[in-house]
């Protein structure tokens, strides 16, 4: 297991390099350009300055989260031939530095949603994300992006980035009239398009479950369940067409049984990272992000490790999302405290289960 960070670059995050390589175990950083857009080739120079700034904090960067998937590409627009090209240019550009594995969602429109980005955690005054569909209320699609946005302490969310979101009245009408299998159609699409360029320079493709683990807004979604990423795998049959296991995404549904679905996954070498962070349930369709400690919320972190250990041992694992804690502020769910004390706990449950298993 290599225990990464998530970094969005020293113009858009407050945590610092130093600060991450501070970190007890911290191996490296799920890296990303933050301001390229959607459908923009990464550029090798662009890519170099990157790689050059972490590894001289001692870091690795073998992930990038994310490549952002063109809208164009997932509504099967024909303007996606480009798009899938640039795709392409920007895997193999990635692969000459050193990147093994990209992360990327298939949702359309949005990646994560929330209702409160801060929503305070009554017992200890800390705050997390937090959804609640009752909340969604009236509010339409255009009105929480707006919330959101407006929410975000100044910083631009991922996946909600303002060029993205522009056009955003015109692609929920296109969306209307695309269903869940033209969804599908159109990822085989993608991966056809992609995955034999993935092969060539042994880049492996990790795709991020929907979050919340449910459709929204009548919009189609097709990444939220064991047997939905048994058919993507099916899609393109290939070790470089993988999920990225978020145990707080797919762990919104109580439905998704984690361990199980790890083991299921792991075991067939089609898990390409992982998201590991603890859901609190408060009802149907209503949680908040807790603590990543297992008494903290409701998915057993413990179990969780040992499906990883047992199933995919070697794999890359960040800590997803974090409470804000100790009066840090920052990009909602990206703070340095929680998250660091999260990396920490899962490489002292990875100690304990490596030692207990010799
Ligand atoms: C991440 C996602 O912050 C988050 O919740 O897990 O933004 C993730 O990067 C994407 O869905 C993957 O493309
Ligand atoms: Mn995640």
């Amino acid at each position: 297991m290599k225990m990464t960070f998530r970094w969005y670059g020293a113009d858009s995050d407050s945590v610092t390099l130093q600060q991450i390589r501070q970190i007890p175990g911290m191996t490296g950083l799920m890296g990303v350009l933050d301001d390229k857009a959607a459908g923009e080739v990464w550029t090798e120079e662009e890519i170099k300055a990157y790689m050059d700034e972490v590894h001289a904090a001692g870091l690795a960067c073998e992930v990038i989260e994310s490549v952002n998937v063109h809208e164009d590409i997932k509504m099967g627009l024909p303007t996606r031939d480009q798009y899938i090209e640039n795709y392409r240019t920007t895997i193999r550009n990635l692969a000459k530095y050193g990147v093994k594995v990209i992360v990327y969602n298939f949702m359309p429109v949005f990646d994560w949603l929330r209702t409160d980005l801060a929503r305070v955690i009554p017992e200890d005054g800390s705050n997390s994300l937090y959804f609640d569909e009752a909340e969604l209320g009236d509010m339409g699609p255009l009105e929480i992006v707006k919330s959101t946005i407006e929410n975000s302490n100044g910083f631009t969310l991922p996946g909600w980035e303002p060029k993205r979101l522009a056009e955003l009245e015109t692609t929920l009408e296109r969306y209307k009239s695309i269903t869940p299998e033209d969804l599908r159609a159109n990822y085989k699409y993608f991966l056809e398009g992609i995955i034999p360029t993935c092969e060539e320079c042994g880049v492996v493709m990790a795709c991020h479950p929907d979050d919340p683990a449910w459709p929204i807004f009548g919009l189609p979604r097709i990444a939220h369940s064991q047997e939905d990423f048994d058919k993507i795998v099916k899609l393109y049959d290939s070790p470089c067409n993988t999920l990225c296991l978020c145990t707080g995404s797919l762990g919104s549904d109580p439905e998704n049984d984690i361990p199980s679905i790890i083991r299921h996954f792991g075991g067939m070498g089609r898990i390409g990272a992982m998201h590991v962070r603890n859901i609190k349930y408060l009802g149907k369709h209503k949680f908040r992000e807790s603590a990543h400690l297992s008494s903290a919320g409701d998915l057993d972190l413990f179990e969780i490790m040992k499906a990883v250990y047992e199933s995919c041992p070697d794999t890359y694992i960040r800590p997803d999302h974090g409470r804000m804690i100790w009066g840090e502020t920052g990009r909602p769910g990206y703070g340095l405290y929680d998250r660091a004390l999260g990396a920490t706990y899962l490489n002292g449950l990875w100690e304990a289960i490596e030692k207990m298993s010799r």
